[in-house]
């Protein structure tokens, strides 16, 4: 079955196909052309190069063949149809949003940009080829719907969604550590298959979150530097954020520390206990670069709120680089659909295990930063 939510965001149930997707495949397969660098200018990511396809002289198309073939299509501000975006001199978007045709492409640079990055890091970093492993890109539908704030991943199409935001308090949704995001929910639904409601809810929402930032330093873009904070390039003001994994609860819904019921939070909220536990793995509970005052841990108690103080665990890093490894390895080699908060602290020990070995310093980080977080 599928539907609609009522901001617009489709609902389906993961078994349907599209069939407007696989016509979109289908007429791509009879295209033969070749891959050209163009250059972009996008609203986030500012002057970046992109593989594009070159169709005629004076035409080529916002389309990746070195890449599984990934593209980007202008839906126009409408739900249904769009085409893929086409341009004359192979030179994509303003850096500026407005509606001629050259600024209208400037989402599509970034989303594009955005689903590059993505590959390359899974790639270069985890050897994995393409979400799936199979080689084959998914793509990208941007000015999706009126004013529409949000982003989403579907398994159904293989590809991600993103609005243009409301203009007023959000900006379009393709920021790169959304992209990540959104793409990263099909790999975990492909891997651990983790079930998108109570505690293993939480943690695809987290494994989204971790990977989404873990792109957005991959990608050492300086128009946007990484952090760990999920969409801060997306309020028009600059001073916000969707989610902080330094300290989840900034938003005054998400939990820092895990408790019981945690289950019961929607899974944007849940998460937030597994993002703090990688936040203090990579990174440790002390004042750096990314947060003046550090990461406060939990004491046992305490529920939403972290705690901090002398009586409170101190969390010494690892390093992103190998939070990121463990992760990875117990997203596809130990979880399951149906783990759990205690459960991914025994996958995630396993795969520190199996990287580092059993009596090693990322075994030992692991087990503190998560009962950091009351996870034991
Ligand atoms: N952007 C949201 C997410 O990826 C969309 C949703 O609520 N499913 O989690
Ligand atoms: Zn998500
Ligand atoms: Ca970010």
């Amino acid at each position: 079955m599928s539907g609609t939510r009522s901001d617009g965001t489709p609902s389906e149930k993961p078994v349907i196909v599209s069939a407007i997707n696989a016509s979109i495949v289908e007429s791509w397969d009879d295209i033969h052309t070749a891959p050209v660098t163009g250059s972009g200018k996008g609203y986030f990511s500012g002057t970046v190069a992109l593989s594009t396809n070159s169709l005629t002289a004076t035409s080529s198309e916002l389309r990746d063949t070195t890449r599984g073939g990934q593209y980007t299509i202008n839906m126009l501000n409408k739900t249904t149809g769009g085409s893929v975006f086409t341009d004359s001199n192979n030179a994509w978007g303003t850096g500026t949003l407005g509606t001629t045709a050259d600024q209208q492409q400037t989402i599509g640079v970034d989303a594009q940009y955005g689903t590059a990055v993505t590959w390359d890091y899974y790639k270069l970093v985890h050897g994995r080829n393409g979400i799936r492993n199979d080689g084959k890109g998914a793509y990208n539908r941007v000015h999706y719907s009126s004013k529409y704030n949000n982003a989403f991943w579907q398994d159904s199409c293989f590809c991600m969604t993103y609005g243009d935001g409301d203009g007023v308090t959000f900006n379009p949704f393709d920021s790169l550590d959304v992209a990540g995001h959104e793409m990263t929910h099909g790999v975990t639904s492909i891997t651990a298959k983790l079930v998108y409601s109570g505690e293993s809810g939480g943690l695809n929402e987290a494994t989204s979150d971790i990977f989404g930032t873990a792109v957005e330093f991959y990608a050492n873009n300086p128009n946007d530097p990484g952090d760990y904070f999920i969409g801060e390039k997306l309020y028009k003001s600059g001073t916000s954020a969707l989610r902080s994994m330094i300290q989840p609860s900034a938003d005054g819904v998400s939990a820092d520390c895990y408790y019981a019921t945690l289950g019961s939070l929607d899974v944007h909220y849940s998460s937030g206990v597994a993002n703090h536990f990688f936040y203090l793995l990579a990174e440790g509970s002390a004042p750096n670069a990314y947060s003046s005052i550090g990461s406060k841990t939990c004491i046992a108690g305490n529920t939403r709120v972290a705690s901090g103080g002398a009586a409170a665990p101190v969390v010494t890093g690892i390093g992103r680089s190998k939070a990121e490894k463990i992760w990875y390895l117990a997203l596809t080699g130990y979880m399951t659909s149906s783990t759990n908060y205690a459960a991914a602290r025994v996958a995630t020990i396993n795969a520190a295990t199996a990287l580092y070995g059993a009596a090693s310093a990322e075994v030992a980080a692991v087990r503190t930063a998560w009962s950091a977080v009351l996870v034991n």
